[in-house]
């Protein structure tokens, strides 16, 4: 059974950056359906309630049935992206990378604030719902992808692992920030917890 992951803030915690009735509707609803989408998905596929959500992702084309295959993608996408979103945001969060995270996003992007324009315009120009991404490689190379829909870096080339991501469905921002996504996306930057980004980046490291 795969499940939601436990917030460590109240919906009310991220004003007035992201709104309380937005946090109701996306974790209590959105994320939530997703998952016992997911969950029941999985109920019909015997060998994949052993897997992990990243194996899973990973490895869809074992999936033969092409409308299980497909509830698998978007459900256990769904399922997986929430929960990382949900858990690098924080109230009171670190406001810079730090260590050998930052020390790659240096070398990669000149400095912390490009990468922040890098991934923002990514997640400003992808059309339609999807989100922006950044993750790191085995050897904890830096890149920046952005999917359509509730795809994510696991079904990319290159053995990626995601660190960050910026859900730029309109179910994210709507209710505060209408049709302006650049100005959620410019939030968001607000209430991502950087020290969740640090230990993602050190755990995907091998
Ligand atoms: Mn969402």
């Amino acid at each position: 059974m795969f499940k939601q992951i436990e917030l460590e803030y109240n919906f009310n915690e991220l004003e007035p950056y992201i709104d309380e009735q937005t946090m109701q509707t996306h974790y209590g609803k959105h994320h939530a359906t997703y998952t016992s989408n997911l969950n029941a998905a999985v109920e019909k596929s015997p060998g994949l309630s052993e897997k992990t959500i990243e194996e899973i992702l990973r490895n869809q084309d074992s999936i033969t049935d092409q409308a299980l295959r497909m509830a698998i993608r978007n459900n256990g996408g769904g399922f997986y992206n929430h929960n990382l979103y949900f858990g690098i945001l924080s109230p009171d969060g670190n406001k810079e990378p730090a260590g050998a995270l930052k020390k790659q996003i240096i070398e990669t992007f000149d400095s912390v604030e490009n990468l922040k324009n890098k991934l923002s315009a990514a997640a400003i120009s992808r059309f339609g719902s999807g989100w922006a991404w950044l993750s790191t490689d085995n050897a904890g190379k830096l890149q920046i992808s952005s999917t359509p829909n509730q795809d994510n870096p696991f079904m990319e080339e290159g053995l990626l692992t995601p660190i960050l991501c910026i859900d730029v469905w309109e179910h994210a921002y709507y209710l505060k920030y209408k049709n302006l996504r650049a100005d959620y996306i410019k939030a968001f930057w607000e209430v991502l917890d950087w020290s969740k980004v640090n230990k993602l980046y050190e755990d995907a490291k091998m």
